[in-house]
């Protein structure tokens, strides 16, 4: 039986299809129960489709919740962090990465901050710093190629090869990095896939690539990998079964044009259990 317990430090963007409110029903699905901190409470995500949003920052929150915890001698099995709302933040990832984390707990970190060679709106180099700085705390850390470039200093590239994604992950590896999931890795116009690597060893699952990119999938991804990791999937597999997930909740929208905002992971949810189970 799972009795597995962990929190994840993302925002809630209201409407939109992503960070907690992907995170919360897909780790709940595999069985998971999921503590959150919210970071941020936003009105809709800040990609593009929405013409603006609300902000309401909840980094002076946070040291009162952490605080609380503390007496109440609450803890967690892992740490998985998304979308932060400030730089200051990442100091209040550090302390509960150090405070309220069980012996043998592992901290997921995916540093959502940028795509397709840009960072989000509400980012800055400063924040990609702080970012970096969480990399030696980390377990486990799922960049895209995008964020792989920021967090090492490489000049991002739309067409690469396999030389270049050796040196990204080796540079990774090099800023501290323990284990890296790098996704939408794709040496061809048709297939994407996704990069698992540790001690220099490389592991490689490529998968169709559905000509459309959507928004919160790299969530979508991310809370996927942790249910799975947290059922006791190697990296490796959690990384296949997050990508196959991840495919099915794309295919479930595409024919869908006015569902531009997100994916439509909530049927997909019997399917991520199924893969889980085998
Ligand atoms: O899916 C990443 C993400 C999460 N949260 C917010 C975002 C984004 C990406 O743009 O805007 C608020």
């Amino acid at each position: 039986m799972n009795n597995k317990r962990i929190i994840t430090i993302q925002d809630i963007s209201c409407v939109g299809q992503c960070s907690l409110t992907v995170a919360l029903p897909i780790i709940s699905a595999c069985g998971v129960e999921t503590c959150i901190l919210p970071s941020a409470v936003l009105s809709n995500h800040t990609a593009k489709g929405f013409s603006g949003f609300t902000f309401k920052d909840l980094t002076d929150e946070m040291p009162a919740i952490i605080k609380r915890w503390k007496i109440e001698n609450v803890s967690f099995d892992a740490l998985y962090t998304g979308y932060l709302g400030s730089v200051e933040q990442i100091g209040y990832v550090k302390e509960v990465c150090r405070t309220l984390l069980n012996d043998g707990a592992e901290f997921i970190l995916d540093p959502v901050m940028a795509d397709n060679g840009k960072l989000y709106s509400n980012f800055n180099m400063e924040y990609v710093e702080q970012m970096r700085s969480l990399l030696v705390f980390s377990d486990i850390v799922l960049p895209n190629i995008t964020e792989a470039c920021l967090l090492t200093d490489t000049e991002y590239k739309e067409k690469y090869d396999e030389e270049y994604v050796d040196e990204l992950l080796k540079k990774l590896t090099a800023a501290g990095a323990k284990e890296v999931v790098l996704t939408g890795v794709g040496y061809d116009e048709v297939s994407t896939g996704v990069v698992v690597y540790k001690d220099g060893e490389k592991q490689y699952y490529k998968h169709k690539k559905i000509p459309k990119s959507y928004h919160g999938t790299g969530d979508i991804y991310a809370s996927s990998f942790t249910g799975a990791l947290m059922n006791g999937k190697t990296p490796f597999e959690a990384a296949k079964i997050a990508a196959d997930y991840t495919v099915m909740c794309i295919e479930s929208t595409y024919s869908d044009p006015s569902h531009w905002y997100g994916v439509k992971f909530e049927r997909e949810l019997g399917r991520l259990i199924d893969l889980i189970a085998k």
